[in-house]
């Protein structure tokens, strides 16, 4: 996929105001810090699409962009903070699953995980919370540039156990640097695929 535009649509609080589900949507998310604002900008190649590094827990909104006029790509906000207040995580659980659970043009979520860390608790409660709903989801590994090829594909290995305690495959996955874009082609050729795939028919849908 060329990406000839990549425009902010809007910010929401209420998923009652989302746009119209007419066109296939992509939901990034994943811990703060793993690197998703970084990766939207360096998939879209617009530096300032999504702010990097901003202050986490901050706000509660759902990002629309539009890419080619032709898919969405929905920016989540991140989960795990360390310095929130347990009601603020119990509103980030409802908002944010409500919107997984019932947005009828979601195609896939991208699961993003920090490829320098061994498998956290977190994330492998978000993937199983996925599975249990039904919700195709692939892993996004970030950072790969940080670290050895060697230490990534260990790492790699060891969510990949984890996750087969629970699943009986492992989803599509993809290692990552916003640094150097690796992954950029594959993560997209991916949406690519799926996009080719979609039908939208909303109001069939009721
Ligand atoms: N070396 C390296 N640093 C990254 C990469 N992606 C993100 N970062 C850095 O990690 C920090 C958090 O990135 P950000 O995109 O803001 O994470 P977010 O909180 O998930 O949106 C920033 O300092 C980024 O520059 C990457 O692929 N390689
Ligand atoms: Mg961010």
């Amino acid at each position: 996929m060329i990406v000839k535009s990549a425009e902010f649509v809007c910010s929401n609080t209420q998923v009652s105001k989302l746009p119209a589900p007419t066109k296939p949507e992509y939901a990034f998310i994943g811990r703060s810090n793993v690197g998703k604002s970084s990766l939207i900008n360096m998939l879209t190649n617009k530096k300032g699409l999504a702010k990097t590094s901003q202050t986490p827990g901050k706000t509660q909104l759902i990002n629309h962009f539009i890419i080619n006029d032709e898919w969405y790509l929905v920016d989540l906000p991140g989960y795990g903070y360390a310095r929130i207040s347990k009601s603020k995580k119990e509103d980030w659980n409802k908002f944010i699953r409500f919107y997984l659970d019932k947005r009828e043009s979601l195609q896939c979520v991208l699961v993003l995980i920090d490829s320098r860390h061994e498998p956290q608790k977190i994330d492998l409660e978000f993937c199983n919370w996925l599975g249990e709903h039904g919700l195709p989801f692939v892993i996004v590994f970030t950072k790969a540039d940080k670290q050895s090829g060697v230490k990534t594909d260990q790492n790699v290995a060891q969510f990949k156990k984890a996750l087969l305690q629970t699943f009986e495959q492992m989803p599509d996955y993809f290692i990552t640097s916003s640094e150097n874009k690796l992954g950029r082609e594959e993560v997209l050729a991916f949406i690519d695929g799926v996009n080719k795939g979609f039908t939208a028919s909303p109001l069939e849908r009721g």
